[in-house]
């Protein structure tokens, strides 16, 4: 019987740090992946410039901010100077375009929020969503690629923090939950704000870098390899930082007053934003304020059943990571 108790006793948390390393070095694209991804890009790029030769193709998304898992989809923008032209218009010429060379499944999606073209490469087998003059995710890509410079925990944290997501189905926006690029802005925000800090809030410091797009102005500071020791003082593990952001979603967020901001690195108030009250379908459940775009909450597509959904979720890898012998493999338990 006392064997048995030692049996159900809990670890020490430092004990699960391996593991969790081990499942984030699994989920790393090889070298070949992210090839094979700049070759598709080429190709893509040597059509595109046949009808449109003053035009620019941009990586962005998990392909480019550093946090993609292997074989995620890859996302393309074409910044292109057609004033004249509408966007619908020049997602069906480019799906032309691109119909004709051996590219498969080429489809032009105009209707959609974000009109793109959707293909598959049958050489490579990855698939790519192009959109048109999207540039303002392309720089929030630089943003997010530029924190991850900072501070190796800040990927590990992501990746295991978008795989649990994706496990336990809390990473469709289309079912009112939380977009990977919302995921990753709350892991930033968690570490801006541990103590001592692990992340500096780099739109709060000198400006090495700005442009304005779509009237939206971008500034901050880009020179991350002169922080690479920023988070120095901080000693706490990938199994202690999982622990805490998972703790802090599920028991100290305070859902109906606050905004977490990584724009200014702290948490602001629903009421300096006038995030307060249901505004057509904005209804504010959970408040994550997009870091250039600051009148856009990523938490407006969570509804008054998936705001249940996903904090439930939370409350339960909260528990498992405080309590189950094995957290390493009950968090991402599919749903
Ligand atoms: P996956 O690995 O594909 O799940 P991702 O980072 O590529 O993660 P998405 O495919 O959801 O995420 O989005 C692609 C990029 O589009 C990420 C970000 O640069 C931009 N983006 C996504 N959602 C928003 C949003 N609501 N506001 C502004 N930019 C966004
Ligand atoms: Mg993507």
């Amino acid at each position: 019987r006392m064997y048995r108790r030692q049996m159900m006793c809990r670890r020490d948390i430092d004990d699960f740090n391996v593991p969790f390393l081990a499942i984030y070095g699994s989920l790393i694209p090889p070298e070949e992946e992210k090839l094979k991804q700049k070759q598709l890009v080429a190709i893509l790029e040597k059509l595109v410039s046949k009808e449109w030769p003053a035009s620019k193709l941009y990586l962005y998304g998990s392909c480019a901010n550093s946090f993609g898992v292997s074989k995620s989809d890859i996302d393309v923008c074409l910044a292109i100077e057609e004033a004249d032209m509408e966007k619908s218009k020049i997602i069906m010429k480019l799906a032309d375009i691109l119909q004709s060379d051996n590219l498969q499944n080429v489809q032009a999606l105009t209707r959609a929020r974000v009109p793109i073209v959707k293909l598959m490469d049958p050489v490579t087998g990855i698939s790519c969503d192009i959109c048109i003059n999207n540039l303002l995710a392309v720089v929030n890509t630089k943003l997010l690629r530029d924190y991850a410079h900072i501070d190796p925990r800040l990927r590990q944290l992501a990746f295991i923090i978008k795989h649990w997501a994706k496990s336990r189905r809390v990473n469709e926006t289309y079912h009112g939950t939380l977009s990977s690029y919302a995921y990753v802005l709350m892991c930033i925000h968690f570490l801006q704000m541990r103590r001592p800090a692990i992340l500096p809030c780099l739109q709060e410091m000198e400006t090495t870098y700005s442009v304005t797009v779509d009237d939206v102005h971008c500034a901050y500071f880009d020179q991350v390899e002169k922080l690479c020791d920023f988070g120095r003082h901080n000693k706490e593990s990938i199994a202690q930082l999982v622990r805490g952001f998972f703790h802090y979603w599920a028991y100290c967020h305070d859902y109906a007053n606050t905004v977490i901001s990584v724009r200014t690195g702290s948490i602001i108030s629903k009421r300096e934003k006038d995030w307060t009250r249901r505004i057509g379908n904005d209804r504010h459940l959970i408040c994550i304020e997009d870091p250039f775009e600051i009148s856009h909450d990523l938490g407006r597509v969570v509804d008054k059943h998936s705001i249940k959904v996903l904090r439930e979720e939370f409350e339960r890898a909260a528990e498992v990571m405080q309590n189950d012998p094995n957290p390493c493999i009950k968090l991402f338990e599919p749903y």
